[in-house]
């Protein structure tokens, strides 16, 4: 599917009101992700839970590879700094540096961190997460992008956010990363403030690694996805249960 086709197809679910997950692949597919899912939601906020904010232009990238890229095309305020890129003709900026909260990053580029300080993105490094805790840290976020809870939520959520004892099958992995719980825990409550209509979990690549490794991370993101979709390690009790007597 081309990036077009994808964010054409998002709009399409989402208009027959479904929520909309995608699975990558890399990270670039949420530059059609949310493309469309921004235009049926026009004012979206966007929760990127990466090792890295992916926010540099064509100019910036030392890698030069565009999943290290997709919020610089989606972003208004930076588009004077990105060059109109044959075939990306279609794609619209819909979102602005107010509306995205970075978690989990530990792994910034020059040209990412001249932008999250220019424009004062929300971000939450590690560091951040150890000190105040995944609960405060998510509540900051809301409070920072979505106070009113009047806006959709797009979560994108890449698997090298947790650390590679997690998620080692993924291109890019940086140490000192989420635990599974931490990651799971986070979607939790992202899912409880039932705003969120757009999921993305991407860079799980099972070619990468040994068999184990591979096992492990889709395990891993599988964990993240069923958390989101209410599995929790808390029992659930049916309402007719009595304690056998002897
Ligand atoms: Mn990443």
């Amino acid at each position: 599917m081309t990036l077009v086709q994808i964010s054409d197809k998002v709009e399409e679910i989402l208009r027959c009101g479904q929520t909309v997950v995608t699975l990558g692949g890399d990270h670039s597919m949420s530059v059609a992700t949310i493309h469309g899912h921004a235009k049926v939601e026009n004012d979206l906020a966007i929760i990127w839970i990466d090792a890295h904010p992916d926010i540099n232009t064509p100019l910036t990238s030392a890698s030069g590879n565009i999943h290290g890229m997709p919020l610089s095309f989606l972003t208004k305020e930076l588009q004077p700094y990105v060059p109109k890129l044959p075939g990306f003709e279609w794609l619209k900026p819909c979102i602005s540096v107010k509306d995205i909260a970075f978690i989990g990053v530990r792994d910034i580029d020059k040209a990412e961190r001249y932008i999250i300080d220019k424009y004062n993105i929300t971000t939450f490094t590690m560091r951040d997460i150890d000190k105040l805790g995944m609960e405060c840290v998510l509540e900051r976020t809301i409070e920072a992008i979505n106070p009113t809870l009047n806006k959709k939520i797009h979560m994108s959520f890449d698997i090298d956010s947790l650390d590679p004892a997690f998620a080692p099958s993924t291109g890019t992995p940086v140490p000192y990363g989420l635990s599974l719980r931490e990651g799971m825990f986070l979607v939790e409550e992202i899912a409880l403030t039932n705003k969120v209509t757009g999921i993305d979990l991407v860079e799980i690549n099972p070619d990468l690694g040994s068999q184990r490794d591979q096992f492990t991370t889709i395990s891993a993101a599988a964990e993240v996805l069923y958390a989101f979709f209410g599995k929790r390690t808390k029992t659930q009790l049916p309402s007719d249960y009595v304690l056998p007597k002897p």
